[in-house]
């Protein structure tokens, strides 16, 4: 993102310009509290940067109100109420994001609380300095397989991310090799300690990503999580990290998934796993966030008895129960990893006795690697109104059975945080969508847009808005999925992944496409409730969006609109590659509205996305035509 420092820059000479100079605010703050301490300081230099430099004078009290929920807050009448100190620094940013959209200072009324009590940016970083998965430039925290940081770059970074509401950061990649697992031991508390303390600054608890077999790199002869030698093991880990940074969040596991050690490989249950290191955190009030990213990485694509997207469902329903109280199974939000459309996973809000975390990508690893502009909220509005286990929307269950809601970070050492000056728009977007699952996609691109380009924000906000479903017809429309180059994931290739050992397969041949998951076919259908499986189950029902996702279809079914399938993936590759085109035209238009430096490189960007959509809409199409040898009934051209 654009650091709040630019983005004030530019609103500061907004008002000059409009002539909207506000009062001078004086913050009366409550000195025995020592974050609003924190709210005061981050008040007092938005407000500077903010242009609050006119005649008037004002007063804006701050005060810890108790009887607010802890991180809320209450905005009104020149007054900003915490239940907390953290809650005193949101409502302070909440005040800050508000006149910086136009609102006079006296009129701000807003009382908020966050639902999910974890609300975290999981860090795919690698202690290389690399970010598996990252389209942002290099780490912010380490390099040369060590912690190394820029304290001024990660004060900035601590602001960006609790100004949307984060409370917590996991620092390093799931996937954990040995030099990783070394963070946590004592040659490398010292460093853990002072990046800690800069994040509590800013209201930040931090957390890293374990691995399992740790004991076993210190020299154990095993990480069984019954033994006991091994629970010592991780107790003392434990006991000398918060000794050191006494609100450590906790472990972020990635156990018996893609070749990492865990439990299962050791003859033990999840719930082993899970609890032996939750023992070691719980004295402490930590956590365990506990992967449910697992499925048979080495499948035989001639085995149809499996059928990955079932796998997370039936390891993890046995085990509900299972699972000490501070354990958070987290989830990805499709079943299988991430696509462009998937439904969501049957396993959030099913299990009725452990605590479960919705786990997002902010990184845009199938969406776009941050060349193409993808708006991420526009897909997470969807899952949060997809139905849950017990039917209702899976947003009426945040705070509740979901205590947390993690992102994979999309920042990086690029000089605009996110590789994309548009891919700022995921970054806020999560942070704001995390804090309040109820706002729309529309309304967080919209204070985005107006907060970082001023004028021409609705504009920009609704060229971003229209940039899902541009990619999707281009891509996988339909919930197709997994037509990706391999390895990196970016751009086509139709049969890419069919033949290999990781379990995503279309299975599209000259009459028809994608796998029967109906009780039918390989049972997916049947994790999910009662009247949603129902739904999904029948192929006329199934909402179309969904349809090959479930279905194996024939290209020449008829389509509600009254299009066969075939015909229907040539139209949207065609209509999304033009949609491109309009964005290039509208981004054109904006030019001497915009920043010269943030129209170039997103005009380059585009440019860039435009080549690929052609790319995806010519292989695609090729590819279908030659299955099929059907023509495309507007005469389209087509490569045969
Ligand atoms: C961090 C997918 C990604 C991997 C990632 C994995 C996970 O497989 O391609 O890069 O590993 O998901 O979420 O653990």
């Amino acid at each position: 993102m654009q650091s709040n420092i630019e983005v004030f820059k530019e609103r500061n000479a907004w008002l000059q310009r409009t002539g909207m100079n506000g009062p001078t605010l004086e913050i009366i703050g409550a000195p025995e509290e020592k974050a609003s301490g924190a709210a005061a300081r981050e008040l007092s230099a938005g407000l500077t940067r903010l242009g609050f430099c006119g005649p008037q004078a004002g007063k804006i009290i701050l005060d810890v109100d108790k009887t607010l929920p802890e991180e809320g807050y209450r905005i009104g009448g020149g007054k900003i109420s915490g239940g907390s100190d953290n809650g005193l620094l949101y409502g302070a940013f909440a005040f800050l994001r508000e006149l910086a959209q136009g609102k006079e200072p006296f009129e701000i009324k807003e009382e908020s609380a966050p639902k999910a009590r974890f609300r975290v940016l999981n860090h795919w970083d690698s202690v290389s300095g690399k970010v598996e998965r990252g389209y942002s430039g290099n780490s912010l925290f380490f390099k040369d397989s060590k912690l190394c940081f820029d304290e001024s770059e990660i004060i900035d970074y601590a602001r960006l991310i609790a100004s949307v509401g984060i409370n917590a950061i996991c620092l390093n990649n799931v996937n954990v090799p040995p030099d990783a697992a070394r963070l946590i031991f004592p040659e490398s508390i010292e460093k853990l300690k002072s990046l800690a303390a800069i994040f509590r600054q800013f209201g930040i608890r931090v957390a890293v990503s374990v691995a399992f077999d740790s004991p076993v790199i210190d020299g154990l002869d095993t990480a069984d999580p019954l033994d006991e030698a091994v629970s010592l093991w991780w107790n003392e880990r434990a006991s000398e990290l918060y000794r050191n940074i006494p609100d450590f969040a906790g472990f972020v596991v990635k156990a018996d998934s893609e070749f990492r050690g865990g439990p299962a490989a050791l003859g033990r249950t999840q719930a082993d796993g899970a609890n032996m290191l939750a023992r070691a955190l719980a004295p402490h009030g930590g956590t365990v966030f506990w992967r449910c990213f697992i499925y048979d990485c080495l499948q035989d694509w001639r085995d149809q008895s499996i059928d990955r997207p079932k796998a997370p469902y039936e390891l993890f329903m046995p085990q509900d129960g299972m699972f000490d109280e501070n354990v958070v199974l987290q989830i990805k939000h499709g079943p299988v990893d991430f696509q462009v459309r998937e439904p969501n996973s049957p396993l959030l809000g099913a299990m009725k006795h452990t605590a479960q975390g919705l786990e997002l990508q902010i990184t845009q690893e199938y969406t776009g690697q941050q060349i193409d502009l993808y708006c991420l909220p526009v897909q997470w509005e969807e899952i949060l109104a997809f139905p849950e286990a017990s039917g209702g929307e899976l947003r009426s269950i945040i705070g509740s059975k979901i205590t947390t809601i993690a992102g994979v970070a999309n920042c990086g050492k690029s000089s605009n945080w996110t590789g994309h000056a548009l891919a700022q728009l995921n970054l806020y977007g999560f942070g704001r969508m995390a804090w309040d699952p109820s706002l729309s996609a529309r309304e967080v691109a919209g204070e985005w847009a107006r907060l970082t380009f001023g004028e021409p924000w609705e504009r920009v906000r609704d060229l971003c808005l229209k940039s899902r479903e541009a990619y999707e017809k281009y891509t996988t429309p339909l919930a197709l999925g997994w037509m990706v180059n391999i390895h990196h994931h970016y751009g086509p290739s139709p049969e890419g992944y069919e033949f290999m050992k990781w379990g995503s397969y279309h299975r599209a041949s000259h009459s028809a496409l994608g796998v029967d998951r109906t009780s039918k076919g390989t049972g997916l259908t049947k994790q999910y409730n009662g009247k949603l499986a129902e739904t999904l189950d029948d192929m006329d029902a199934c909402p179309e969006e969904l349809l090959l996702f479930f279905h194996r279809v024939p290209f020449n079914y008829r389509l509600k609109s009254g299009k066969t399938l075939l015909q229907r993936l040539y139209d949207d590759h065609f209509e999304g590659a033009e949609m491109v085109e309009g964005f290039i035209s509208e981004w054109q238009a904006l030019k001497s509205q915009l920043a010269p430096e943030v129209f170039e490189s997103v005009s380059k960007k585009l440019a860039l996305q435009l080549e690929n959509a052609k790319e995806w809409r010519d292989v695609v199409n090729t590819y279908f035509y030659r299955l099929t040898e059907t023509p495309d009934e507007a005469g389209r051209k087509i490569y045969v």
